[in-house]
């Protein structure tokens, strides 16, 4: 059974549709570079930095993970929202419980195959809604929406979500990943329109 998330918004006090977003029935396909070619023999995920275990997982070994599915809103900062998006993957809490996140962990680097990296606060990913999802509409996740493995992040602008993320770095210091340290929003609140910084 699909657990619909798409009610994220009222924490954030607004609309469902976050102010200056217009709806869309299409799914755009956004990315910084093409889009990578991946091998599901070779395929690799990590865990690492401050965690007591750092993690490493094979293909077959990640999708054994316990998952979800979920009916998600994606709101892009360019100005499109696609509402009920069913996202299958593993919540990010469940990894984070796996690699036992060190006291002195605040803040969460996500990286994806592509060298992109994005990044957020640790208490805004420990929330079931966020998802290394594999799964769209019940189906392999295409490769130009980042499959085979990507992150979602309903309540955030979707930059904050890696496309074909094989990785994710528990930090004791803030950082800032590409598109924050291009210009985008640092926080990403669609609601509050934190676009750009
Ligand atoms: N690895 C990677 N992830 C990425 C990007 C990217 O270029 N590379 N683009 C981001 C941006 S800016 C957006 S809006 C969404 C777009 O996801 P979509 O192409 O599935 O619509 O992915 C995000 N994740
Ligand atoms: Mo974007």
């Amino acid at each position: 059974m699909a657990k619909n998330v798409t009610d994220v918004y009222e924490e954030f006090g607004g609309e469902r549709l976050p102010p200056g977003q217009r709806e869309t029935k299409r799914f755009p396909v956004l990315s910084k570079s093409g889009t990578p070619s991946w091998d599901r023999e070779s395929w690799r995920f990590d865990a690492w930095g401050a965690v007591e275990n750092e993690l490493r997982f094979s293909w077959e070994e990640f999708r054994e993970l316990p998952s979800e599915t979920q009916i998600q809103d994606f709101h892009c900062v360019t100005g499109w929202s696609k509402f009920d998006c069913e996202f299958t993957g593993v919540p990010f809490p469940v990894l984070a419980d796996r690699a036992g996140v060190d006291a002195d962990a605040v803040h969460v680097m996500f990286h994806a195959m592509d060298d992109y990296t994005t990044n957020l606060p640790l208490d805004e990913c420990m929330r079931d809604e966020v998802l290394f999802a594999y799964e769209y509409d019940g189906e392999p996740l295409p490769p130009e929406h980042g499959g085979p493995l990507r992150v979602v992040t309903p309540h955030k602008y979707a930059y904050k979500g890696a496309k074909w993320v094989n990785g994710v770095e528990f930090l004791a210091e803030p950082e800032r990943g590409y598109w924050e340290l291009r210009g985008y929003s640092n926080t990403a609140n669609p609601w509050n329109e934190e676009r750009y910084s």
